[in-house]
């Protein structure tokens, strides 16, 4: 806090220093940031990789008793890892040097449970120092996930803990050269082996990892680095509050530095924090982080992940996109084809900024000098900026396009050194002699892009309507993006009607249901068709004014649920949770005290081989199952369990959490909740579904 604002006062020094000599530079407002958080920002784009034993177990999160010799990638390439980066556009990795599980990707001399102990390399190995010496030769940089919670360690829970902690980032802090960013992963103390004694051990997050000193440790080792954590002490950077890949819409880069900082607070940040606490924006290139095989077929779409950029980069957000390393030790070819899709639409979308050096004029320009004019917004240097006068709170610029020009979207960033001011600006287009209203939003940041409908005009209109202090433009884009159309979604009612609809406006959908890739010559889509019992939907949505497909949306549904029952409650709504709408929830609760039983009658025999449970898709809802038990009946009278376990990340990462047992023959199901993520009687279901053999 202190350092950024010494750092923002030396620097409005500096600008006074080489400034016109009647006009004064703007000064600092409100928290500004620090150099390391200026470069961190700079990245905006780069990779996570998850690869541990959980890799091997196809678990989310490991109990801490896995076999160290599971770990042994036979076709191990940090090479294609860091190419793959590279060719996406990232600038760096950050690598889960240790997972929960607390098996250690590098010979930590403090643990046996790490890759030294592992068939790998005959226990030669070092997969930290693998991507230390690959990401210099591929200009990327290092980070470090290190998780604080360790399922492994003994002394996991005691005093003890915190040296062994420390101990292992003074080892990666310290032999692996400039490390860019440290990560330390919110999810904190729980049930684990703890060597050997399996038990649960609760620490108090705010207090446990005296973060104080362990961050003064870090800052001395590595200078340069950024700290993220979501644990119980203000770092560097801050979570967003949820894994899907978004931040707010509204998104301050302020935190205060104590006090609760609620998920909504995460999401948005604060308008009136005291310290400068940027969101990076975390989530999967598939729905979970550790690689699971039968997600090969869930790889996040180029839409999709446009989307994400646009929700995280283009929203004032850096941008950790990750990718699950497979057993074999490569990133699979359908997660490397995704981010390389996506590093070609990013380019073809910013390919020309029809702004670039065409002529602006503004309300209002500081001192009505050159050094702040408006040129300054379109000149491609990061470090000038258009400035108003200090009593100037709402203005606006004009950019004059030459000819009418064809775009749908506009691109806009603060010079954030100096603070982050503009509350609230509009964009407007200038049609055939009329202003129109294309598109508004609220803060700006580092950078905004916002989109819209594609408009033809000759003038664009960039107004701050609302801002903190006299706002400061450094750099403004306009771009005509190609079309890119989002996989379109399918869904099965529970009588078995299947639906196929997609959030772009008018595109022609064409669909199989034998497995084969739809084209433009297979069913046409013009409403809902019955398909009841096991079918795999495939779908494409089509413009035929751009003659552009979409990626294929697909969907696996088993036995249909038209006969499916809740038994022994009496609510309508309950069955809601099988009618294959996500957004349809149901809460069980009415005075159930945990465990509270779900139990459904399939109507039919079946041999059942696992589970599927969705849980409330809402932001931050309640009745998230963590903890279950899963029986199935043939007479809904004797029982046998069949699983039990976690859902491990449910709580970040809400997605389909599938479950598989040993086949079982039955009609009754019952899903039986222990625990939900708020320690309450709520068991909440989006969906529910059974895997047959
Ligand atoms: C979460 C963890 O619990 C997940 O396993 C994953 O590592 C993700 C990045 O952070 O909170």
């Amino acid at each position: 806090m202190t350092k950024n604002i010494l750092c923002g006062f030396l620097l409005s020094i500096f600008s006074i220093g080489v400034s016109h000599a009647q006009v004064k530079a703007p000064t600092p407002y409100g928290p500004v940031p620090n150099e390391n958080q200026i470069h961190w920002q700079e990245m905006e784009y780069y990779a996570f990789v998850h690869f541990s034993l959980n890799t091997y177990t196809n678990q989310s999160w490991g109990n801490g008793n896995e076999d160290v010799n599971l770990f042994n990638p036979k076709e191990l390439d940090c090479r294609q890892w860091a190419r793959i980066c590279k060719d996406a556009g990232m600038k760096g990795i950050i690598i889960t040097a240790k997972h929960h599980c607390g098996f250690c990707l590098w010979p930590s001399k403090y643990t046996e449970y790490s890759v030294k102990n592992a068939p790998w390399k005959n226990g030669k190995g070092d997969l930290v120092r693998e991507m230390a010496d690959v990401c210099k030769e591929y200009g990327l940089k290092l980070g470090i996930y290190l998780s604080p919670w360790d399922r492994n360690s003994p002394d996991y829970g005691k005093p003890e803990y915190i040296t062994y902690f420390r101990n292992q980032l003074t080892e990666l802090l310290t032999n692996y050269g400039p490390i860019f960013e440290v990560w330390f992963d919110g999810a904190n103390g729980g049930s684990g082996y703890y060597g050997g004694a399996n038990e649960t051990r609760t620490i108090d997050r705010t207090t446990y990892y005296d973060w104080k000193n362990t961050y003064a440790l870090i800052r001395k080792l590595q200078p340069n680095i950024v700290i993220w954590n979501d644990g119980g002490d203000r770092g560097d950077l801050r979570w967003v509050g949820t894994e899907e890949g978004a931040v707010g819409e509204t998104n301050w880069s302020l935190l205060n530095t104590t006090g609760d900082v609620p998920w909504n607070m995460l999401h948005f940040g604060l308008e009136n924090g005291n310290s400068w606490v940027p969101a990076e924006v975390n989530t999967s290139i598939r729905p979970e982080w550790f690689y699971h095989p039968n997600e090969d077929s869930k790889v996040k779409t180029v839409p999709h992940l446009l989307d994400t950029y646009y929700h995280s980069i283009g929203s004032n957000g850096s941008l950790l996109l990750n990718f699950p390393i497979m057993p074999n030790g490569l990133i699979h070819p359908n997660d490397e084809k995704a981010a390389l899709g996506l590093a070609k639409a990013v380019k073809e979308t910013f390919a020309v900024n029809l702004a670039e050096n065409r002529k602006a004029e503004a309300s209002n320009v500081r001192g009505n000098t050159k050094e702040f004019d408006t040129s300054k917004t379109l000149d491609n240097n990061k470090d000038t900026y258009w400035a108003t006068d200090d009593d100037v709170t709402k203005a606006s610029l004009t950019i004059d396009l030459g000819k009418p020009t064809l775009f749908n979207r506009f691109l806009v960033q603060e010079y954030i050194r100096l603070g982050q001011r503009v509350k609230a600006f509009t964009v407007e287009a200038l049609i055939d002699g009329n202003w129109k209203d294309v598109a508004k939003a609220t803060t700006i940041g580092y950078k905004r892009i916002l989109r819209f409908p594609s408009v033809k005009a000759t003038k664009v209109r960039f107004s701050i309507t609302d801002s903190k202090s006299c706002p400061l433009i450094s750099n403004i884009g306009i771009y005509n993006a190609p079309v890119f159309l989002n996989a379109p979604s399918i869904e099965r009612t529970q009588s078995g009607e299947i639906n196929i609809s997609t959030d772009d406006i008018g595109p022609i959908f064409y669909y199989t249901f034998d497995g084969s890739e739809p084209t433009t010559k297979s069913n046409i889509y013009t409403t809902t068709f019955t398909a009841v019992g096991k079918v795999e939907v495939k779908a494409i949505a089509y413009d035929p004014a751009t003659r552009k497909s979409s990626p294929v949306g697909l969907e696996k549904f088993d036995i249909s649920k038209k006969d499916w029952k809740i038994t022994g409650i009496n609510d309508e709504k309950a069955s809601t949770i099988f009618d294959g709408n996500a957004s349809t929830i149901w809460h069980q609760r009415d005075g159930n005290r945990m465990p509270i039983d779900l139990v459904i009658d399939l109507g039919n025999k079946y041999d059942l081989c696992g589970f599927k449970y969705l849980p409330d898709q809402g932001k931050w809802s309640s009745g998230i199952i963590t903890n279950y038990q899963f029986y199935i009946s043939q007479d809904n009278i004797n029982w046998k369990l069949v699983d039990e376990g976690e859902f491990s990340n449910i709580k970040n990462n809400p997605v389909w959490q599938i479950k598989r047992f040993v086949p079982e023959k039955g009609r009754y199901i019952r899903l039986r909740a222990l625990k939900n993520t708020s320690g309450d009687d709520v068991a909440g279901y989006a969906e529910v579904d059974v895997i047959t053999n």
